[in-house]
Protein backbone atom coordinates (compact mmCIF):
# COMPACT_ATOMS: atom_id res chain seq x y z
CA UNK A 1 0.00 0.00 0.00
CA UNK A 2 1.48 3.49 -1.29
CA UNK A 3 1.61 6.26 1.37
CA UNK A 4 -1.53 8.66 0.94
CA UNK A 5 -2.06 12.20 0.84
CA UNK A 6 -3.07 13.58 4.42
CA UNK A 7 -6.94 12.59 4.65
CA UNK A 8 -9.47 15.20 3.59
CA UNK A 9 -11.64 16.60 6.47
CA UNK A 10 -14.10 16.13 4.85
CA UNK A 11 -13.74 12.32 4.74
CA UNK A 12 -17.32 10.90 5.94
CA UNK A 13 -18.61 7.71 6.69
CA UNK A 14 -21.05 5.36 4.31
CA UNK A 15 -23.93 5.97 6.60
CA UNK A 16 -25.94 3.44 3.78
CA UNK A 17 -23.39 1.37 4.18
CA UNK A 18 -23.34 1.08 8.00
CA UNK A 19 -26.83 1.25 8.60
CA UNK A 20 -26.87 -1.91 5.82
CA UNK A 21 -24.97 -3.34 8.33
CA UNK A 22 -26.89 -2.53 11.23
CA UNK A 23 -30.12 -4.03 9.39
CA UNK A 24 -28.10 -7.26 8.41
CA UNK A 25 -26.82 -8.42 12.10
CA UNK A 26 -29.91 -7.16 13.88
CA UNK A 27 -31.85 -10.62 11.80
CA UNK A 28 -28.91 -12.79 14.30
CA UNK A 29 -31.08 -13.69 17.56
CA UNK A 30 -33.82 -11.27 16.21
CA UNK A 31 -36.61 -11.39 18.55
CA UNK A 32 -40.46 -11.37 17.65
CA UNK A 33 -40.22 -7.36 19.18
CA UNK A 34 -38.18 -6.55 16.87
CA UNK A 35 -35.23 -6.47 19.25
CA UNK A 36 -32.16 -8.84 19.93
CA UNK A 37 -31.24 -11.89 22.02
CA UNK A 38 -27.93 -12.43 21.43
CA UNK A 39 -26.44 -13.77 25.15
CA UNK A 40 -22.85 -13.75 25.52
CA UNK A 41 -21.04 -16.89 23.86
CA UNK A 42 -24.41 -18.49 22.78
CA UNK A 43 -25.15 -19.93 19.39
CA UNK A 44 -26.32 -16.95 18.21
CA UNK A 45 -23.47 -14.65 19.31
CA UNK A 46 -21.44 -17.26 17.42
CA UNK A 47 -23.08 -16.38 14.17
CA UNK A 48 -22.56 -12.74 14.85
CA UNK A 49 -19.19 -13.10 15.41
CA UNK A 50 -18.42 -15.31 12.19
CA UNK A 51 -20.59 -12.47 10.76
CA UNK A 52 -18.06 -9.63 11.92
CA UNK A 53 -14.82 -11.54 10.93
CA UNK A 54 -15.67 -12.56 7.51
CA UNK A 55 -16.87 -8.44 6.94
CA UNK A 56 -13.25 -7.20 8.90
CA UNK A 57 -11.50 -9.48 6.64
CA UNK A 58 -13.14 -8.37 3.21
CA UNK A 59 -12.09 -4.98 4.56
CA UNK A 60 -8.56 -6.24 4.50
CA UNK A 61 -7.86 -7.23 8.14
CA UNK A 62 -6.36 -9.93 10.15
CA UNK A 63 -8.36 -11.23 12.81
CA UNK A 64 -7.22 -12.72 15.85
CA UNK A 65 -9.03 -13.58 18.87
CA UNK A 66 -7.42 -14.12 22.59
CA UNK A 67 -7.92 -16.44 25.12
CA UNK A 68 -11.51 -14.78 26.10
CA UNK A 69 -12.94 -14.65 23.09
CA UNK A 70 -12.11 -11.23 22.22
CA UNK A 71 -11.81 -10.18 18.49
CA UNK A 72 -9.42 -8.00 17.21
CA UNK A 73 -9.76 -7.33 13.80
CA UNK A 74 -6.57 -5.38 12.99
CA UNK A 75 -5.80 -2.87 9.71
CA UNK A 76 -1.89 -2.75 9.09
CA UNK A 77 -0.54 1.17 9.07
CA UNK A 78 2.77 2.03 8.31
CA UNK A 79 4.59 1.94 11.29
CA UNK A 80 4.38 -2.05 12.47
CA UNK A 81 5.75 -1.06 15.83
CA UNK A 82 3.34 1.63 17.28
CA UNK A 83 0.61 -0.06 19.09
CA UNK A 84 -2.74 -0.50 17.46
CA UNK A 85 -5.26 2.64 17.42
CA UNK A 86 -8.35 0.71 18.93
CA UNK A 87 -12.28 0.89 18.13
CA UNK A 88 -14.01 -1.36 20.38
CA UNK A 89 -17.29 -2.04 21.81
CA UNK A 90 -19.64 -5.20 22.38
CA UNK A 91 -21.86 -7.92 19.71
CA UNK A 92 -23.66 -9.67 22.75
CA UNK A 93 -27.16 -8.66 24.25
CA UNK A 94 -29.22 -8.36 27.14
CA UNK A 95 -31.99 -11.65 26.53
CA UNK A 96 -34.31 -8.30 25.14
CA UNK A 97 -32.10 -6.09 24.22
CA UNK A 98 -32.36 -3.77 21.55
CA UNK A 99 -30.45 -3.77 17.91
CA UNK A 100 -27.91 -0.87 18.63
CA UNK A 101 -26.29 -1.26 22.06
CA UNK A 102 -22.79 -2.05 21.74
CA UNK A 103 -23.48 -3.15 17.96
CA UNK A 104 -23.73 0.68 16.41
CA UNK A 105 -19.67 0.64 18.50
CA UNK A 106 -18.55 -2.57 16.41
CA UNK A 107 -20.02 -2.15 13.15
CA UNK A 108 -18.82 1.64 12.88
CA UNK A 109 -15.21 0.13 13.78
CA UNK A 110 -16.01 -1.77 10.86
CA UNK A 111 -17.14 1.23 8.37
CA UNK A 112 -13.62 2.81 10.04
CA UNK A 113 -11.71 0.02 8.23
CA UNK A 114 -13.64 -0.35 5.04
CA UNK A 115 -13.80 3.72 4.67
CA UNK A 116 -10.07 3.80 4.70
CA UNK A 117 -9.38 0.44 2.66
CA UNK A 118 -12.01 2.32 -0.18
CA UNK A 119 -10.27 5.96 0.17
CA UNK A 120 -6.76 3.80 0.03
CA UNK A 121 -5.49 6.06 3.20
CA UNK A 122 -3.26 4.38 5.15
CA UNK A 123 -2.98 5.11 8.49
CA UNK A 124 0.35 5.41 10.23
CA UNK A 125 -0.49 3.02 13.48
CA UNK A 126 -2.30 -0.16 12.90
CA UNK A 127 -6.15 0.12 13.13
CA UNK A 128 -7.93 -2.34 15.24
CA UNK A 129 -11.96 -2.97 15.80
CA UNK A 130 -12.34 -5.22 18.70
CA UNK A 131 -15.39 -7.20 19.52
CA UNK A 132 -15.39 -7.64 23.63
CA UNK A 133 -16.91 -10.62 25.12
CA UNK A 134 -19.59 -10.71 27.40
CA UNK A 135 -19.78 -6.86 27.91
CA UNK A 136 -23.78 -7.27 29.43
CA UNK A 137 -22.91 -9.53 31.79
CA UNK A 138 -26.58 -10.70 31.46
CA UNK A 139 -25.27 -14.10 31.25
CA UNK A 140 -22.15 -13.98 32.60
CA UNK A 141 -21.31 -11.81 35.84
CA UNK A 142 -19.86 -9.41 36.17
CA UNK A 143 -20.55 -7.14 33.30
CA UNK A 144 -17.38 -6.42 31.18
CA UNK A 145 -15.96 -9.75 32.47
CA UNK A 146 -13.39 -10.09 29.00
CA UNK A 147 -12.13 -6.40 28.90
CA UNK A 148 -11.68 -6.04 32.51
CA UNK A 149 -9.62 -9.13 31.94
CA UNK A 150 -7.70 -7.51 29.56
CA UNK A 151 -6.74 -4.94 31.59
CA UNK A 152 -5.66 -6.80 34.26
CA UNK A 153 -8.57 -6.36 36.71
CA UNK A 154 -9.90 -10.21 36.72
CA UNK A 155 -7.79 -12.83 36.26
CA UNK A 156 -8.29 -15.54 33.34
CA UNK A 157 -9.07 -18.52 35.59
CA UNK A 158 -11.77 -16.03 37.86
CA UNK A 159 -13.78 -14.99 34.52
CA UNK A 160 -13.51 -18.78 33.24
CA UNK A 161 -15.17 -20.13 36.83
CA UNK A 162 -18.28 -17.41 36.12
CA UNK A 163 -21.30 -19.52 35.35
CA UNK A 164 -24.50 -18.47 34.19
CA UNK A 165 -27.88 -19.58 36.06
CA UNK A 166 -27.68 -22.82 34.71
CA UNK A 167 -24.86 -23.77 35.92
CA UNK A 168 -22.57 -23.28 33.14
CA UNK A 169 -19.11 -22.59 32.78
CA UNK A 170 -17.69 -18.97 30.66
CA UNK A 171 -14.90 -21.31 29.55
CA UNK A 172 -17.06 -24.15 28.78
CA UNK A 173 -19.73 -21.81 26.97
CA UNK A 174 -16.40 -20.19 25.16
CA UNK A 175 -15.20 -23.71 24.20
CA UNK A 176 -18.85 -24.53 23.25
CA UNK A 177 -18.70 -22.15 20.06
CA UNK A 178 -15.25 -22.40 19.52
CA UNK A 179 -14.37 -19.09 20.60
CA UNK A 180 -11.22 -19.62 22.68
CA UNK A 181 -8.50 -18.16 20.88
CA UNK A 182 -4.25 -17.51 22.32
CA UNK A 183 -2.60 -15.20 24.63
CA UNK A 184 -4.05 -12.39 27.10
CA UNK A 185 -3.73 -8.34 26.64
CA UNK A 186 -1.35 -6.59 24.37
CA UNK A 187 -0.94 -2.77 23.97
CA UNK A 188 -3.04 -0.66 22.21
CA UNK A 189 -2.20 3.38 21.35
CA UNK A 190 -5.57 4.72 22.21
CA UNK A 191 -9.27 2.90 22.61
CA UNK A 192 -12.47 5.14 21.34
CA UNK A 193 -16.06 3.48 21.58
CA UNK A 194 -18.93 4.62 19.43
CA UNK A 195 -22.24 3.98 21.39
CA UNK A 196 -26.26 4.58 22.00
CA UNK A 197 -26.30 7.24 25.37
CA UNK A 198 -29.55 4.52 26.88
CA UNK A 199 -30.62 7.57 28.18
CA UNK A 200 -32.41 10.62 27.78
CA UNK A 201 -30.57 13.72 28.05
CA UNK A 202 -29.04 14.16 24.27
CA UNK A 203 -32.86 13.79 22.84
CA UNK A 204 -33.98 15.95 25.36
CA UNK A 205 -31.07 18.99 24.57
CA UNK A 206 -31.53 17.89 20.98
CA UNK A 207 -27.70 17.18 20.65
CA UNK A 208 -26.20 14.82 18.51
CA UNK A 209 -22.99 14.31 20.03
CA UNK A 210 -21.94 13.02 23.64
CA UNK A 211 -18.38 13.57 24.51
CA UNK A 212 -18.39 11.22 27.39
CA UNK A 213 -15.90 12.26 29.88
CA UNK A 214 -16.75 9.46 31.69
CA UNK A 215 -18.71 6.48 33.69
CA UNK A 216 -20.29 6.45 36.96
CA UNK A 217 -19.16 3.78 39.88
CA UNK A 218 -20.93 0.24 40.03
CA UNK A 219 -21.55 -2.20 42.60
CA UNK A 220 -23.37 -5.47 42.03
CA UNK A 221 -24.71 -7.58 44.94
CA UNK A 222 -26.13 -11.21 44.98
CA UNK A 223 -28.54 -11.95 48.10
CA UNK A 224 -30.22 -15.03 49.57
CA UNK A 225 -33.65 -14.15 51.96
CA UNK A 226 -34.24 -18.03 53.81
CA UNK A 227 -37.89 -17.89 55.51
CA UNK A 228 -40.26 -20.96 55.12
CA UNK A 229 -41.90 -23.09 53.01
CA UNK A 230 -45.71 -23.45 53.77
CA UNK A 231 -48.98 -24.19 53.30
CA UNK A 232 -51.14 -21.13 51.01
CA UNK A 233 -54.21 -22.42 52.75
CA UNK A 234 -52.92 -23.80 55.96
CA UNK A 235 -50.36 -21.69 57.42
CA UNK A 236 -51.90 -18.46 59.05
CA UNK A 237 -50.32 -14.83 58.22
CA UNK A 238 -48.50 -14.18 61.84
CA UNK A 239 -47.11 -17.95 61.88
CA UNK A 240 -45.25 -16.97 58.55
CA UNK A 241 -41.67 -16.59 57.09
CA UNK A 242 -42.05 -15.37 53.60
CA UNK A 243 -39.06 -14.60 51.95
CA UNK A 244 -40.70 -13.07 48.57
CA UNK A 245 -42.59 -10.77 51.22
CA UNK A 246 -38.91 -9.54 52.63
CA UNK A 247 -37.73 -9.46 48.95
CA UNK A 248 -40.46 -7.00 48.36
CA UNK A 249 -39.48 -5.30 50.97
CA UNK A 250 -36.13 -5.17 50.02
CA UNK A 251 -36.98 -3.87 46.38
CA UNK A 252 -38.46 -0.77 48.16
CA UNK A 253 -35.70 -0.24 50.42
CA UNK A 254 -33.44 0.05 47.57
CA UNK A 255 -36.09 2.30 45.60
CA UNK A 256 -35.73 4.83 48.97
CA UNK A 257 -32.16 4.40 49.33
CA UNK A 258 -31.93 5.29 45.36
CA UNK A 259 -34.82 8.34 45.55
CA UNK A 260 -32.37 9.85 48.88
CA UNK A 261 -29.41 10.07 46.95
CA UNK A 262 -31.22 11.99 44.02
CA UNK A 263 -30.62 12.83 41.22
CA UNK A 264 -27.60 10.89 40.05
CA UNK A 265 -27.89 7.80 42.30
CA UNK A 266 -30.04 4.94 40.68
CA UNK A 267 -31.11 1.11 42.41
CA UNK A 268 -31.99 -1.94 40.88
CA UNK A 269 -33.88 -5.68 41.53
CA UNK A 270 -33.31 -6.78 38.36
CA UNK A 271 -33.19 -10.62 38.81
CA UNK A 272 -34.95 -12.96 41.16
CA UNK A 273 -35.40 -16.26 41.37
CA UNK A 274 -38.61 -17.70 43.66
CA UNK A 275 -38.60 -20.69 45.42
CA UNK A 276 -40.23 -23.29 45.22
CA UNK A 277 -42.26 -20.69 42.78
CA UNK A 278 -45.68 -23.17 43.18
CA UNK A 279 -48.90 -20.91 43.37
CA UNK A 280 -49.85 -22.49 46.47
CA UNK A 281 -46.64 -22.11 48.63
CA UNK A 282 -45.88 -19.76 50.82
CA UNK A 283 -41.99 -18.76 49.31
CA UNK A 284 -39.65 -19.98 51.56
CA UNK A 285 -36.60 -18.89 49.67
CA UNK A 286 -36.05 -16.16 47.05
CA UNK A 287 -32.25 -15.41 45.48
CA UNK A 288 -31.94 -12.02 43.74
CA UNK A 289 -29.53 -9.54 42.57
CA UNK A 290 -29.08 -5.50 43.08
CA UNK A 291 -27.40 -3.11 41.14
CA UNK A 292 -26.30 0.07 42.52
CA UNK A 293 -24.39 2.99 40.62
CA UNK A 294 -23.59 6.85 41.80
CA UNK A 295 -21.00 9.18 39.70
CA UNK A 296 -19.23 9.33 43.18
CA UNK A 297 -17.06 6.64 44.86
CA UNK A 298 -17.92 7.79 48.40
CA UNK A 299 -21.76 8.47 47.70
CA UNK A 300 -21.82 4.65 46.28
CA UNK A 301 -19.86 3.24 49.76
CA UNK A 302 -22.62 5.27 52.23
CA UNK A 303 -24.95 3.75 50.08
CA UNK A 304 -23.83 0.08 50.64
CA UNK A 305 -23.71 0.69 54.61
CA UNK A 306 -27.19 2.32 54.07
CA UNK A 307 -28.01 -0.83 52.43
CA UNK A 308 -26.50 -3.50 53.99
CA UNK A 309 -28.00 -1.74 57.44
CA UNK A 310 -31.29 -1.88 55.55
CA UNK A 311 -31.44 -5.39 54.77
CA UNK A 312 -30.20 -6.55 58.13
CA UNK A 313 -33.89 -4.88 59.80
CA UNK A 314 -35.75 -6.36 57.56
CA UNK A 315 -34.65 -9.65 57.57
CA UNK A 316 -34.28 -9.41 61.65
CA UNK A 317 -37.91 -8.14 61.32
CA UNK A 318 -39.35 -10.77 59.33
CA UNK A 319 -37.72 -13.75 60.84
CA UNK A 320 -35.64 -14.06 58.05
CA UNK A 321 -31.87 -15.66 57.13
CA UNK A 322 -30.07 -12.93 55.16
CA UNK A 323 -26.89 -14.13 52.96
CA UNK A 324 -25.78 -10.88 51.00
CA UNK A 325 -22.61 -10.92 48.87
CA UNK A 326 -20.99 -7.67 46.87
CA UNK A 327 -20.29 -9.78 43.81
CA UNK A 328 -18.90 -6.80 41.79
CA UNK A 329 -17.03 -2.98 42.67
CA UNK A 330 -16.46 -0.95 39.00
CA UNK A 331 -15.54 2.37 40.31
CA UNK A 332 -15.74 5.56 38.65
CA UNK A 333 -13.58 6.19 35.62
CA UNK A 334 -12.43 9.47 34.10
CA UNK A 335 -11.30 9.35 30.33
CA UNK A 336 -8.23 11.01 29.09
CA UNK A 337 -8.25 14.75 28.06
CA UNK A 338 -6.52 14.23 25.03
CA UNK A 339 -9.16 11.30 23.63
CA UNK A 340 -11.77 14.00 25.01
CA UNK A 341 -10.40 17.03 23.24
CA UNK A 342 -10.20 14.97 19.87
CA UNK A 343 -14.11 13.72 20.25
CA UNK A 344 -15.12 17.58 21.14
CA UNK A 345 -13.18 18.63 18.01
CA UNK A 346 -14.15 16.27 15.31
CA UNK A 347 -18.06 17.17 16.63
CA UNK A 348 -16.89 20.85 16.12
CA UNK A 349 -15.60 20.32 12.75
CA UNK A 350 -18.94 18.66 11.04
CA UNK A 351 -20.85 21.06 13.24
CA UNK A 352 -22.46 18.64 15.84
CA UNK A 353 -24.23 19.90 18.65
CA UNK A 354 -22.74 18.28 21.65
CA UNK A 355 -22.24 18.58 25.06
CA UNK A 356 -20.18 16.65 27.45
CA UNK A 357 -21.33 13.81 29.94
CA UNK A 358 -20.53 10.90 32.20
CA UNK A 359 -22.03 7.45 31.37
CA UNK A 360 -24.73 6.25 33.43
CA UNK A 361 -23.89 2.83 31.63
CA UNK A 362 -20.88 0.62 31.91
CA UNK A 363 -18.81 -0.03 29.26
CA UNK A 364 -15.78 -1.87 28.27
CA UNK A 365 -13.97 1.25 27.77
CA UNK A 366 -14.32 1.99 31.73
CA UNK A 367 -11.95 -1.36 31.89
CA UNK A 368 -9.70 -0.30 29.03
CA UNK A 369 -9.17 3.20 30.12
CA UNK A 370 -6.56 1.41 32.89
CA UNK A 371 -4.38 0.43 30.39
CA UNK A 372 -5.06 2.95 27.08
CA UNK A 373 -5.80 6.40 26.46
CA UNK A 374 -9.09 6.33 26.05
CA UNK A 375 -12.96 8.34 25.48
CA UNK A 376 -16.56 7.43 24.42
CA UNK A 377 -18.66 9.29 21.49
CA UNK A 378 -22.52 8.93 22.65
CA UNK A 379 -25.06 9.25 20.25
CA UNK A 380 -29.08 9.98 21.17
CA UNK A 381 -31.43 6.70 21.72
CA UNK A 382 -35.10 7.43 21.41
CA UNK A 383 -36.80 8.36 24.48
CA UNK A 384 -33.55 7.33 26.14
CA UNK A 385 -34.47 4.14 25.98
CA UNK A 386 -32.31 0.91 26.60
CA UNK A 387 -32.43 -2.64 26.93
CA UNK A 388 -35.24 -3.16 25.72
CA UNK A 389 -36.90 -4.36 22.74
CA UNK A 390 -37.74 -0.70 21.50
CA UNK A 391 -34.62 0.78 21.67
CA UNK A 392 -33.90 2.65 18.84
CA UNK A 393 -31.50 5.10 17.08
CA UNK A 394 -31.52 6.94 13.80
CA UNK A 395 -29.45 6.25 10.80
CA UNK A 396 -28.61 9.88 10.87
CA UNK A 397 -26.95 9.99 14.50
CA UNK A 398 -25.63 6.99 13.87
CA UNK A 399 -23.40 8.40 10.95
CA UNK A 400 -22.82 11.38 13.05
CA UNK A 401 -21.44 9.14 15.91
CA UNK A 402 -19.51 7.69 13.22
CA UNK A 403 -18.24 10.46 11.56
CA UNK A 404 -16.64 11.62 15.03
CA UNK A 405 -15.37 8.36 15.83
CA UNK A 406 -13.25 8.06 12.21
CA UNK A 407 -11.58 11.80 12.99
CA UNK A 408 -10.56 11.70 16.08
CA UNK A 409 -8.91 7.76 15.61
CA UNK A 410 -7.51 10.01 12.34
CA UNK A 411 -6.41 12.70 14.66
CA UNK A 412 -4.52 10.61 17.06
CA UNK A 413 -2.82 8.50 14.28
CA UNK A 414 -2.33 12.55 13.60
CA UNK A 415 -0.59 12.86 16.82
CA UNK A 416 1.16 9.61 17.01
CA UNK A 417 2.86 10.54 13.40
CA UNK A 418 3.59 13.69 14.85
O1 LIG B 1 -24.61 -2.80 33.07
C1 LIG B 1 -24.27 -1.97 32.22
O2 LIG B 1 -24.27 -0.77 32.48
C2 LIG B 1 -23.88 -2.41 30.83
O3 LIG B 1 -25.03 -2.41 30.03
N1 LIG B 1 -23.24 -3.68 30.84
MN1 LIG C 1 -23.36 -1.60 25.78
MN1 LIG D 1 -25.97 -2.95 27.61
Amino acid sequence: MTASPKPATNLAVNADRLWASIEETARIGATAKGGLRRLALSAEDAEVRAWFKTACEAAGCTVAIDSLGNMFARRPGRNAALPPIAIGSHLDTQPTGGRFDGVIGVLAGLEVLRLLQEAGIETEAPIEVINWTNEEGARFAPAMLASGTFAGVFSAEYAYSRTDRDGVRFDTALDSIGARGEGLGHALSAHFELHIEQGPILEAEARTIGVVTGVQSIRWYEATLIGSDGHAGATPMRLRRDALLGTARVIEAVHRLARAHAPDAVGTVGLLENRPNSRNVVPGEVFFTIDLRHPDDAVLAEMDASLRDALAEIATADGLELSLEQTWESPAVHFDAACIARVRQAAAAFGYPSRDLVSGAGHDSAYIARVAPTTMVFVPCAGGLSHNEAESATREDVAAGANVLLHAVLATDAALTG
